[in-house]
């Protein structure tokens, strides 16, 4: 039997515009997903959140199947463009059904829907944004402070700045290596002065959550590759500084204003880790670079010789097992939460009303074992979040990625369990598996 510790934190997570809809209701404003979704041939078939799962009206719904699953935390994002609107009010009611319901809520304040008019003024590309930021923070924490658990800052600044403004994959959907460097140190900025503003307003448990990829190959290639994706954050982060490899790339493209460093090494109560594939790179004269990796001329990146999900990443367990305890060694003092780790397949519905996902079964079970083989050698590891509850809009992918442990049927909105629901649900009740 493999047994986790007391007090476990089983969870689910979700987003805001990938499950709320109701884009237009109760005085929400555009945000930069509105309108990189209605703009033709950025998401895959124009799809867009307008209406995703209609959580926003099928909350209480949902929260059952969270109950029945037995959740003991579940994870969601505030939509900054509800903030100061009456459908902010939605907050309320979600957080008194989960308290209702045992569950303790884990809020992130923001998964990538700037407002629309902040866009207008700059974005991310504007230091103002950052003060903005904190601003929304100390608001939404007067509102819903008593009755959220955790407040995290940011989801995966990583993506926001060079998949939103290096790639331009995602919204804003700007291709900049100097726009991408710029927005990854203004967010970091926002991150900092929001823990300052969340604490002044008496906020107890604080945290931002990280994507973060070990990267595999050749030597070189990949210590320069892991500190475009991981150190560039974890270090202003964790240690106050930006290391040096990383520095001379800021310094390459971008003169944005870096002196910030005091205010982003704000001391954090957990770090939420986002988890799903390694990265594999090479060294080749030839190479061009990536746009999602400014500076990566001469490096190759490379696909995964193994099993792929249908997102084409690969799948490998030992490499989640080896970076919680690369984190618990080179970034000691700062307790672990697995904030999202899941997978997208091919679901389908059978006659019978189910869905036998016995892939994602595997997967998860699989990266539950590998995070129990990290406590075992160390890490302080507090929780695991599986991504997601719900199938839901997969960004540039549209619905045409799930996702759920719950399969979201779009044309009627019924919520299918999957069998990963019933696996969980297993897990959950043990508090591990045999
Ligand atoms: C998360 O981001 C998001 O927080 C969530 O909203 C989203 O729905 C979920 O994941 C699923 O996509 O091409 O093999 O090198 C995921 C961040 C960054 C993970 C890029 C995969 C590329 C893997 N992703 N990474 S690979």
């Amino acid at each position: 039997m493999i047994i986790f510790p007391e007090g476990f934190l089983w969870g689910a997570a979700t987003a805001a515009y990938q499950i709320e809809g109701a884009a237009r209701e109760d005085g929400r404003v555009p945000s930069i997903w509105d309108t990189f979704s209605h703009t033709p041939g950025k998401v895959r078939d124009g799809h867009t959140g307008d209406v995703a799962c209609d959580h926003y009206h099928r909350y209480a719904e949902d929260v059952a199947l969270m109950r029945e699953l037995g959740l003991r935390a579940y994870r969601f994002s505030i939509a900054w463009p509800r903030f100061g609107t009456p459908g902010f009010g939605f907050y309320d009611r979600l957080l008194d059904e989960l308290l209702e319901a045992g569950i303790t809520p884990v809020a992130t304040l923001y998964h990538w829907d700037l407002p629309q008019s902040l866009q207008d003024g700059g974005g991310w590309l504007d230091r103002d944004t950052a003060y903005r930021f904190a601003e929304y923070a100390a608001g939404a924490y007067e509102r819903l402070g008593d009755r959220v658990a955790t407040w995290t800052t940011l989801n995966e600044p990583w993506v926001s700045a060079f998949v939103g403004h290096g790639s331009g994959r995602h919204a804003p959907g700007v291709g900049d290596p100097a726009a991408a460097f710029t927005a990854a140190h203004h967010l970091m900025l926002a991150h900092g002065l929001a823990v300052q503003a969340l604490r002044a307003a008496g906020a107890g448990s604080v945290s931002i959550t990280l994507n973060l990829a070990p990267i595999l190959g050749d030597e070189e290639p990949a210590r320069l590759v892991d500190g475009l994706c991981n150190r560039i954050f974890l270090d202003p982060l964790l240690r106050g500084v930006y290391p040096e490899d990383v520095l001379a790339h800021l310094r390459r493209f971008t003169d944005v204003k870096l002196d910030d460093l005091e205010t982003i090494h704000q001391p954090i109560d957990v770090l939420g880790v986002n988890y799903y594939s390694p990265k594999h790179v090479r060294t080749d004269p030839e190479a061009p670079g990536h746009p999602e990796h400014p500076g990566t001329e001469g490096i190759a990146f490379v696909d995964p010789d193994g099993p792929v999900t249908a997102m084409g990443w690969g799948i490998n367990p030992e490499c989640l097992e080896s970076l919680l305890v690369r984190l618990s060694r080179e970034y000691p003092g700062t307790p672990l939460l697995i904030t999202e780790n899941g997978a997208a397949f091919e679901d389908t519905v059978t006659g019978d009303d189910r869905v036998h996902d016995t892939d994602r079964v595997a997967f998860l079970d699989a990266h539950v074992r590998a995070a129990h083989a990290a406590i075992a050698q160390g890490a302080d590891l507090r929780g695991y979040f599986v991504w997601s509850l719900l199938d839901n809009f997969e960004w540039a992918h549209g619905y045409h990625k799930r996702f759920g442990l719950v399969y979201v049927d779009y044309e009627t909105q019924r919520r299918i369990r999957k069998d990963s629901f019933h696996w969980y649900r297993d897990v959950i009740a043990a508090n591990g598996l045999r």
